[in-house]
């Protein structure tokens, strides 16, 4: 049984986080902000809402993390967990070759690591649905991802997230977990798996699962869901039709990953919002809907244009909830995955 991580939101000072041996990464919300100087820290160029210093924490049962760079890679890592993270420059403005670039380092970082198996990876860059037909940048970032990758994963994708985000352009943002044991890749029934799409959303389909079950068998982290049935985006303009699909997909895909549990007060769920006017009314349908979910809402651009909003996150289940090893602290939420003693 790997040692817990717990994942949480706060607003607690870095400082003070940083100086805890536990901490595997901290993520600071900050469009435009300069890189940081900890490995464990990564500057994300979404917005939330509202406007807060809030920050997502993740931490391991027991320190001491160790961490450095090497490559272009920020690391750090616990006996069972390990965080990476890329922030590569658009050279030309190829975001095709970017991402090879990117991809290149995170795979090149892990042929020298044997052993890690990764669970979930999270993407962003700007400008996500920039260009036309084939050229449009979130196809392009797909075809440099899939390259990157296969000679690595083959077609075991793990989990991920694909989004815009706010800073200036020219940045790509490839981070990740892995951990010591393989995880389960969980696809949904309601939706054609992302690397079958049909060639109408671009030469190169999209290459991540659903879902991964976490090694220890507690936890799931949740790709970037959205109002997809099958292939197809439904709902058209309606932002409150979309969120009851994502939340249908949701369901469903907990349903197929066996998760631990329903979404609930351990989970923690990350909704991307197109349009900065429609946060308000995301977080008020999410807090009628998930009313125990801790949520954090972001301003973000999302890969097909007719999509207003896109969630992901984690369940887990652990004996005595997501206070077990937890935060306990005022203005801290979230879930502890994957752990613990049995
Ligand atoms: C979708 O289901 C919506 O390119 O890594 C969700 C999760 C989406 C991950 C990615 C894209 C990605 O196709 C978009």
């Amino acid at each position: 049984m790997p040692q817990a991580l717990e994942i949480s939101c706060t607003e607690q000072p870095a400082a003070g986080l940083l100086a805890d041996p536990r901490v595997l990464a901290l993520f600071e919300f900050a469009p435009g902000a300069p890189s940081a100087g900890d490995p464990r820290t990564l500057v994300v160029h979404h917005a939330p809402w509202p406007a807060r210093p809030v920050r997502e924490l993740w931490r391991v049962a027991a320190g001491p993390v160790e961490y450095g760079r090497e490559d272009g890679v920020q690391w750090s890592a616990s006996p069972d967990w390990l965080f990476f993270a890329v922030n590569e420059p658009e050279r030309d403005g190829d975001i095709a070759t970017c991402t090879l670039t990117a991809y290149e380092r995170v795979t090149s970082f892990l042929r020298r690591r044997p052993g890690w198996h990764v669970q979930r990876l999270w993407n962003y860059l700007d400008d996500v649905t920039g260009g036309e037909g084939d050229e449009e940048r979130y196809r392009r970032f797909c075809a440099g991802r899939l390259q990157g990758m296969a000679p690595y994963f083959g077609e075991s994708f793990p989990a991920a997230t694909g989004i815009g985000h706010s800073s200036p352009a020219g940045c790509l943002q490839v981070y990740g977990l892995a951990a010591r044991a393989p995880g389960r890749r969980i696809e949904n029934p309601r939706q054609l798996s992302a690397w079958r799409y049909p060639r109408q959303y671009g030469p190169v389909p999209p290459s991540f699962a659903r879902a991964m079950r976490l090694p220890g068998d507690a936890g799931l982290a949740i790709s970037g869901t959205a109002a997809i049935r099958g292939h197809a985006s439904q709902h058209g303009d309606d932002l409150e039709a979309q969120l009851e699909e994502t939340l249908a997909n949701l369901d469903s895909l907990l349903e197929a990953g066996a998760a631990p549990g329903p979404l609930g007060p351990g989970s923690l769920l990350k909704a991307y919002v197109r349009r900065a006017g429609d946060l308000a009314a995301v977080d008020a349908w999410m807090a009628a809907r998930l009313p125990e979910v801790p949520r954090l809402l972001l301003q973000a651009g999302i890969c097909r244009r007719e999509l207003l909003v896109e969630i992901d996150g984690w369940d887990f289940a652990v004996a005595g909830g997501p206070s077990a090893g937890g935060p306990g602290r005022p203005g801290s939420v979230g879930a502890v995955l994957a752990g613990g003693p049995a």
